[in-house]
């Protein structure tokens, strides 16, 4: 089995973790200083988003150099600090390697925009079609055309997200031979992680880019056949080098065929996947920026079949709720206002028991929630700000846009981490570069790990994982896939099962638990509900959660 099964990875964005100097940013010595929480935690391996050098217009995800820290966070030597005082306490770095684009301040694009050709092949540099169109109609993922105006010059560079995040070549081998050095570069500072920003995307169709005739491009840059290569590649010339490398891939819009792909052990391409699916029930007919309650139903059947599949093509999923894309899981599939603690476990215990890496994005921990952002200057992230354009554009009056912006902004997620009741939650002594939610005072770490119920049933789930190879290696198989309310799951090993029933509203169900699992010499495992014992019916409280181990 392999070694990461039974590790639990937790996200820090340093942006928004500790301020150790007071300018409002967080940084790699507000890290520092948090480490024994995270070690008081149980997690093994700290993800961290970009602090690179950047010109911060997609907070760290436009890198102009690869290779040293931007000073907003810290000093290489603040780096090399934390790897070593992180695995004092057992845990260890994993990186965000942005290798799909580099910032347009990159000195590759700085020289390319120079005149010197060698550096114009690092990019995609293309004319306008013959009819003055585009050199192809694909669009941004931030919203409008991906192609820019390249300097003085009649040619166009492309760019699938910000006009100054410019994909970088791949097909060219000098670029995949420089991106490798980034990688290498890291692994001899004892970084043993690597999340690689999407890396489903590195593979644009052929060389010869043509407009997408079904639409916006995405089927011609995505999941293309020779990212396995590039990744095969790439591992063989950095991380699979070093032993017990842990790497994950972010795919954007992917299958699970191609997901297995990219996790079986044997294709020596990636550890695992994270995949979105499941995070798009609540998109009226794909889109975003909309609003719908979520589609439970859909939710299920999305985790159902990733794990399933998953599994049958031995992949591995990473499993996650949050990041820092997404709104916070809390405020959009459970109740925080009437069951705080019951939505926290209940999301938190979904997930964890199934078979995967679990992923804990900073605050859920606590069960932090959206912010409550009146105005649109609260908002900082370039895509919500596009989005508010756009919709008002098509429409929309201020206010119905702003209330699509509130549900669905990326920095739901990016607000400051919520340490203390003090004022701005104990995250830096000066003015945060977000706003703080406003239930700091009641949400916040002093006040969980003293009497709070979630940071605690975190540590537990952990511990479950570490101590039961059933939850680490396990198979899945999905149970009551009809109910509308209730998510259930066996796991199997060796003839033992883990039962797990997922509540996900707040209307008192009864279930009927499968007959095969009942006579067998059963235990309450892990529950935010009453402790009990299997019976053929359940009745589950609102946003209950319960788990029971079988033995063989
Ligand atoms: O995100 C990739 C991505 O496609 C999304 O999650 C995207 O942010 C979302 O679809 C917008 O609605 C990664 C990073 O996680 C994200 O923060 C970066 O902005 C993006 O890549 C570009 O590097
Ligand atoms: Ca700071």
């Amino acid at each position: 089995m392999s070694n990461f099964h039974d590790k639990v990875v937790y996200q820090v964005y340093p942006k928004s973790f500790k301020d150790s100097n007071g300018d409002g940013i967080g940084d790699l010595r507000g890290v520092i200083e948090k480490l024994a929480y995270l070690a008081d935690l149980g997690v093994d391996m700290l993800w961290l988003n970009p602090f690179f050098t950047s010109p911060q217009n997609d907070n760290g995800y436009d890198i102009s150099n690869y290779k040293e820290i931007d000073p907003l966070f810290g000093t290489m030597a603040d780096f090399e600090e934390l790897v070593h005082k992180a695995e004092a306490l057992g845990m260890e770095i994993m990186l965000d390697m942005v290798l799909n684009h580099s910032s347009t301040e990159h000195e590759w694009f700085q020289k390319a925009l120079a005149g010197d050709k060698e550096y114009q092949d690092y990019y995609y540099l293309r004319p306008a079609q013959e009819n003055g169109d585009l050199p192809t109609n694909w669009e941004s993922k931030f919203g409008g055309p991906s192609w820019s105006k390249f300097g003085q010059t009649d040619l166009y560079y492309m760019h699938l997200f910000d006009p100054t995040q410019a994909d970088l070549n791949w097909h060219n081998p000098k670029v995949r031979e420089e991106l490798h050095q980034v990688v290498n570069f890291w692994l001899n500072k004892g970084v043993k992680g690597f999340r690689f920003d999407v890396i489903n995307l590195i593979g644009k169709s052929t060389t010869e880019l043509v407009d997408d005739l079904t639409g916006n491009g995405k089927p011609l840059y995505t999941d293309q056949p020779i990212v396995h290569d590039y990744l095969k590649e790439m591992n063989q010339a950095t991380f699979g080098r070093v032993a017990d490398t842990v790497t994950v891939g972010e795919m954007s819009s992917t299958t699970i065929e191609n997901c297995v792909l990219y996790s079986n052990p044997t294709r020596e391409e990636l550890s695992m996947a994270f995949s979105f699916h499941h995070l798009k029930v609540d998109y009226v007919d794909g889109e975003k920026w909309s609003l719908m309650p979520f589609d439970f139903l859909a939710l299920k059947n999305i985790l159902n079949d990733w794990q399933t599949g998953m599994s049958e093509g031995d992949g591995w999923n990473a499993l996650f709720w949050n990041n820092h894309d997404q709104p916070r899981a809390i405020s959009r599939f459970a109740d925080p206002v009437n069951y705080h603690s019951e939505s926290a476990t209940l999301l938190a215990q979904t997930i964890h028991l199934l078979r995967g890496t679990p992923y804990i994005y900073q605050g859920e921990e606590l069960g932090m929630t959206n912010p409550d952002y009146e105005a649109i200057e609260d908002f900082m992230d370039i895509e919500t700000h596009n989005a508010y354009r756009k919709l008002q554009e098509k429409g929309l009056s201020e206010s119905e846009a702003m209330a699509i912006i509130r549900e669905k902004s990326r920095d739901n997620n990016r607000t400051p981490m919520q340490w203390t009741d003090e004022e701005h939650a104990g995250f830096t002594t000066g003015t945060p570069w977000l706003k703080v939610v406003d239930n700091y005072r009641e949400i916040n770490v002093a006040k969980e790990v003293a009497k709070g119920s979630i940071f605690s049933y975190y540590q537990r789930l952990i511990q479950l994982r570490k101590e039961l190879p059933i939850i680490a290696n396990g198979s899945y198989e999905g149970l009551l896939l009809e109910h509308p309310s209730v998510y259930a799951y066996a796991r199997h090993l060796n003839g033992e099962t883990v039962l797990v029933f997922n509540h996900f509203y707040a209307e008192p169900v009864t279930i009927q638990v499968p007959e095969e699992y009942l006579n067998r010499s059963s235990r309450y495992l892990i529950g935010n509900g009453q402790e009990r014992e299997l019976t053929s019916s359940l009745t589950l409280a609102p946003y209950e959660t319960i788990a029971f181990y079988l033995d063989a």
